[in-house]
């Protein structure tokens, strides 16, 4: 197999490149097809245990299992939404103490815990610079409590909070964290686990505050089959709705993945996504034409950040 050089880095990897040590244990309570599961095995192997989980109430700890037993092969502290950032700021500060600066501490939370109830934590230790890497598994709702809408959402999709779709757009969460400056800001998807796992290594490499929002297709709760959520997330990729790319100390830089969707005549239709999840089964025209008007939107301020990263790098 070819060697794959993800997200723009200098870091070229290929799978029989990575170890055969698992991270995630087998007979874990994951449904079919779970999207965090891919990411918590990438996220082990790019790490190769080298690395301590913070984990607030989501899919994941109801993956993890109950106690004293866990499906996680590294030490779990298990927080309450609102203290993630700062728990975790805090182990690393010990670590430090005792000369064990290089193991990682990893912030794995969901998008509920992210964008809506740990904003302000996460957005204090983005201003502190505190030195962790916080992963959100973004599976655009609260699904571990039954599929209710959250700020990730997407416009127009179902949830059991708005059964006729949202009303409004996605936060732009990796966005809002790169106006915090800190040194590294990324975005992937767990269709791409290389690109991942070099983002994820890149972010390891790092000192300060890293951010890596993960994209999460959920079976469960967006209701396609779960032999699809690849297929699933790499259609979110290919229709420019979720473009992959890294903000490295502020210069932007698009992966390698997504540079032809600059061109838009390289997208795929929205249609394609849409139609394989239940949840936009009620989609209507309007909906769907603002669903393209958004994807446009995006890709021109995408557009913009690599023409500023060009002239700041260009020292303009
Ligand atoms: C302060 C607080 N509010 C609400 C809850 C209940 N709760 C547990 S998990 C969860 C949903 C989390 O959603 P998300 O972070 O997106 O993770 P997912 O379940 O989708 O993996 C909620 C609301 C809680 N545990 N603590
Ligand atoms: S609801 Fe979705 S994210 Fe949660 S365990 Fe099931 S497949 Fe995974
Ligand atoms: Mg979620």
């Amino acid at each position: 197999m070819g060697g794959f050089k993800g997200g723009g880095l200098n870091m070229s990897i290929s799978i029989r490149s990575l170890t055969l040590n698992e991270y995630l244990l087998p007979g874990n309570a994951s449904c079919p097809g779970c999207p965090a599961s891919i990411g918590l095995r990438m996220l082990g192997k790019a790490l190769e245990g080298r690395y301590v989980l913070v984990i607030p109430a989501c899919c994941s700890t109801i993956i993890e299992g109950p106690y004293p037993k866990s499906s996680y092969g590294v030490p779990v502290l298990n927080i309450a939404f609102a203290a993630s950032p700062s728990a975790a700021a805090g182990i690393k500060a010990g670590f430090e103490v005792l000369g064990k600066g290089d193991i990682h501490v990893v912030v794995w939370a969901g998008d509920g815990g992210t964008a809506d109830i740990g904003m302000a934590s996460l957005s204090g230790a983005a201003e502190r610079n505190d030195d962790i890497i916080y992963i959100c598994y973004d599976n655009e709702a609260y699904m571990n409590t039954g599929i209710q809408r959250s700020s990730a959402t997407p416009y127009a999709a179902w949830t059991t909070t708005t059964i006729t779709g949202k009303s409004e757009h996605k936060k732009n969460l990796p966005m809002i964290m790169a106006a915090h400056k800190i040194p590294y800001v990324a975005t992937a998807s767990v269709a791409y686990p290389l690109d991942f796992v070099v983002k994820v290594r890149k972010a390891a490499s790092i000192r300060g505050m890293k951010y890596i929002h993960l994209h999460s297709p959920c079976p469960t709760g967006w209701r396609f089959p779960s032999d699809k959520t690849v297929e699933v997330g790499r259609l979110a990729v290919q229709t420019g709705l979720w473009p992959l790319y890294e903000i490295d100390h502020g210069v932007f830089k698009l992966s390698d993945i997504c540079k032809p969707l600059l061109d838009k005549r390289n997208r795929k239709p929205i249609e394609e996504y849409i139609k394989i999840q239940g949840r936009f089964s009620r989609i209507s025209k309007e909906q769907l034409a603002e669903l393209e008007r958004y994807v446009e939107s995006l890709w021109n301020e995408i557009a913009l950040m690599i023409e500023k990263s060009k002239m700041s790098e260009g020292g303009c």
